[in-house]
Order: C-alpha cells, then structure tokens, then sequence
C-alpha cells in the first residue's frame, strides 16, 4: 500500500467524520413546520383545536417547570392544554370564590383534588397520552376545560381563525391528528420535509 493511498484513506474517513459531525449538530435542520387551519364545523370560532402528531419514534423529557391552568373570572384559562405525558398541571385559584377541580375521565384517574381558596393551587401529573382528560369544577358546573395528553411536543392549539403552526418537526412521514372536544378526531398521513413547511387543512365536524 503507498503513502499516497493510505493518506488519500486517511482524508476519506476524516471528510466522513465531518460530515457526521455536520448532520449531528442542532445548527443542521432535518426538520420541516406544520401549519394550516382547523375549521369547526358550528363553532362559535376556530379556537382550542389541538392539532398534533401521534406518535414519533423517540422520547422526550417531561418539562421541569409544571404547565398552569388558572381559574379566573369563573373559567378555566386556558380552556385547552395539550401537554406531554408525564406533565404536571398545577390548578390555580385566581377567583375570590373557592374552586374545585375533578375530571370524570378514567384515562385520567378520575381524580378529585377537592376544593381551594383563592390564591392557593393543587397539582397533578398526567401520565397517559391519548387520554383527553375533561376537567370541571363541582362549585361550578358551567365551567370546563380539557386536557390532552400527548406522546411528544409537537403540537399546537389553534387562534380563533383556526391557524396552528407546529414549528420543528423531524424529517419524516407521520399520523397528524385534529382533536376538539366532543368532535370527532381526524387524522391524515403528512410528509415533514428536511426544511420547508407543509399545510395541512382540517374540517372538523361533530
Ligand atoms: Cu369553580
């Protein structure tokens, strides 16, 4: 074997190794957007639509920091909270009224974290994903809320227009779905690109 060809391999195996390094770094993309709009067939608006992708083939770290749902003015804010499983939801109370939160839904547990004053909260994690877990307060029986449990981060609520972007996506062909409420759920095949973005309509229908 000459010097000239075991350098010449040499050179090889480093451009390989560049190359991995290349498309192993974060600055690489490999990863496309989801956007579109849900239209809710009915509605007053387009809002609390969560539009999301079923399942990707990896795990995710739960968030450190628990996701918030206040009670204020008699509502629960947000109404929607998609979260990844294993999120835990802190309850606030920011009504001068004592609030009670329980869910009916078993996927959920159907817990019950009792009632609390103003200013005081209670916690629970939500471990299920495709569990959409109906909230309610017993205090309160026109309040309601959901929260969706999901198996990856890569979903989004939708505005009162009905447009979500879902920014980040890896490359690769998925089951996107569109959940509201008592709705029925869609779901169609998309291809993420490396870079770029697709659009995707939903028609939602009861
Ligand atoms: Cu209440």
């Amino acid at each position: 074997m000459s010097v000239i060809g075991s350098r010449g391999r040499a050179g090889g195996l480093l451009s390989l190794f560049a190359l991995f390094i290349f498309l192993a770094s974060p600055g690489f993309a490999r990863a496309g957007d989801l956007k579109g709009k849900v239209h809710i067939a009915g509605g007053v608006n387009n809002a609390n639509a969560v539009v999301y992708i079923e399942k990707v083939d990896s795990t995710f770290a739960v968030p450190d920091t628990p996701a918030v749902m206040d009670q204020k003015n008699l509502m629960f804010t947000p109404e929607v909270l998609p979260v990844l499983a294993g999120t835990k939801v802190k309850f606030l109370n920011s009504d001068e009224v004592l609030h009670n939160v329980f869910t009916p839904s078993p996927c959920a547990g159907s817990f019950n974290l009792g009632s609390f004053p103003s200013g005081e909260s209670k916690s629970h994690v939500f471990e299920n994903a495709g569990c959409a877990a109906l909230i309610l307060c017993d205090i309160h029986p026109e309040m309601q809320a959901w929260i969706v449990v999901l198996q990856n981060p890569y979903f989004a609520v939708t505005d009162r227009g009905g447009n979500y972007i879902i920014k980040g996506v890896p490359a690769g062909t998925y089951n996107l779905k569109a959940w509201f409420g008592y709705y029925k759920t869609q779901t169609v095949r998309v291809v993420v690109p490396e870079s770029g973005s697709v659009s995707q309509e939903f028609q939602l229908k009861q």
